[in-house]
């Protein structure tokens, strides 16, 4: 049931168009360079490390969708309330297609 939500979340946020959840109001374009950000916490929600907020952190997030802090870390738990929820997913779709700097 987990893998399902997580699916069906996946596809609704993929399906948003960009501007919905860019700190920008300007309209996608794969053509131009990507937003640099200087905002320390876009390096925390770079979960895999490339120096940039993107489609593998969000996929790295959802496959933590749903767990709670027992006895591991959870990285996509960006508000540190022991769970991974819609709450962390508001963190971190304003930082999507963002470069980390
Ligand atoms: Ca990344
Ligand atoms: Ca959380």
């Amino acid at each position: 049931m987990k893998q399902v939500f997580q699916f069906v979340l996946l596809l609704g946020i993929l399906a948003l168009p960009h501007s919905i959840y860019s700190a920008s109001n300007e309209p996608a374009d794969a053509t131009r360079p990507v937003l640099e950000n200087t905002d320390p916490r876009c390096k925390q929600l770079d979960l895999n490390g490339n120096d940039r907020v993107d489609t593998p952190d969000l996929l790295i997030f959802l496959g933590e969708y749903g767990s709670r802090y027992q006895l591991g870390w959870l990285r996509a738990d960006f508000n540190s309330n022991g769970l991974v929820d819609l709450y962390d997913l508001m963190f971190l779709l304003p930082y999507m297609n963002q470069s980390c700097n």
